[in-house]
């Protein structure tokens, strides 16, 4: 009687944990089966009021389907947990998507990838130097005499050091004689880069800013050179024709030096308030590379000739994508962040 009972519990389960989807189900299989009130277990409990001889037949029977039914259980268990478990991961796809944020540029990085991209399809290195810089790069080298009044053009932060006077550069310009050390001309380079300056910021002043330099060394290079090349590259910058106008300056480095102004690129140079009426835009400081610089890089005097300009990268992008205030740039807003 109780081995058939046996056999018949033992094929129980071997059919119902089959049809068992999920952990929690399966065990409740097992429960029903070997729990502490399970079928099996009952058998076993009452054990103890048969005859010594059934006691050992039906003990080992019961025992052996235990085991049967545990070891099944256990391989059915580790089955269920590798596959997916369809309940918990179903999807209703009526519901609203979850929304992915999607970043944008920083319209600094913009302006440098199109200067980088428009330069680099004239043939122009882009170099690179670093933001903290020695006296000597920053001035002394670029023609700069101790103690000029020419220093104050640029209000500077100076860093203690122990060895050299350190500031963190006030312009792009200290890579010149940084590159000319260890290249002979004829060569083209543009560099893009970080600088600073102790300045008392308004919206068109931050102390943390990016210029923009190109160097051109040769034999010959002259004035109209740079004209052409700063010609071409804002009629690419801003996808029209664009025109550039010199005015005298001064710059310790060049010499001659200029200011030089294009086009406005709001109205086309046809007048407007943001050119106040001008029809040009100031945008940066150019000249002819100043032969005490070209000995500080240890080349001879007056063998080489080239040109050197500079310009601020924020008030290019202020113009291209028409915003009001460069404080913009450094401030994080997203919300500015966000428009590019
Ligand atoms: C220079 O920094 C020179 N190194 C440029 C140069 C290079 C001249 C090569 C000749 C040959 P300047 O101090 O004028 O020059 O600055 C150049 C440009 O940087 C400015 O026209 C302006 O666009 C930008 N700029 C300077 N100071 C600030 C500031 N505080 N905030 C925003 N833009 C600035």
């Amino acid at each position: 009687m109780d081995k058939e009972k046996i056999a018949s519990i033992k094929s129980g389960f071997l059919e119902e944990y089959q049809n068992s989807r999920n952990e929690k189900s399966l065990y409740e299989v097992k429960v029903k089966y070997v729990g502490r009130n399970g079928e099996l277990t009952k058998i076993l409990k009452k054990l103890k009021n048969l005859s010594a001889e059934e006691r050992k037949q039906i003990g080992t029977l019961a025992n052996e389907a235990r085991r049967e039914i545990e070891k099944a259980y256990e391989a059915r268990k580790k089955e269920l947990g590798e596959r997916i478990d369809w309940e918990k991961e179903k999807i209703d796809v009526t519901l609203p998507g979850k929304k992915v944020e999607i970043g944008s540029l920083h319209p600094v990085t913009l302006v440098y990838r199109e200067i980088e991209r428009v330069f680099s399809s004239m043939g122009f290195e882009i170099v690179e130097g670093p933001e903290l810089e020695t006296d000597w790069y920053n001035f002394t080298s670029l023609n700069f005499p101790f103690d000029h009044p020419a220093r104050d053009m640029q209000d500077t932060f100076w860093v203690k050091s122990p060895k050299e006077k350190m500031v963190l550069r006030t312009h792009t310009s200290p890579v010149q004689v940084r590159y000319m050390e260890k290249r002979k001309p004829p060569f083209r380079i543009i560099v893009p880069g970080r600088v600073f300056r102790n300045e008392a910021t308004d919206a068109k002043h931050e102390h943390t800013l990016h210029q923009f330099e190109a160097l051109v060394v040769g034999d010959d290079v002259n004035v109209g050179n740079f004209k052409y090349i700063a010609k071409e590259f804002f009629s690419a910058f801003f996808g029209k024709k664009m025109d550039i106008r010199l005015r005298p300056s001064f710059f310790p480095f060049t010499e001659p030096s200029f200011e030089f102004d294009i086009t406005c690129a709001i109205c086309s140079g046809k007048g407007c308030t943001t050119c106040k009426n001008a029809g040009w835009l100031e945008i940066g400081g150019a000249g002819m590379v100043n032969q005490n610089v070209f000995v500080a890089a240890g080349y001879p005097r007056n063998k080489y000739q080239g040109f050197a300009w500079g310009f601020g990268i924020e008030r290019l992008a202020m113009m291209k994508y028409k915003i009001d205030d460069i404080r913009w740039f450094e401030s994080g807003d997203l919300r500015f962040i966000k428009q590019f």
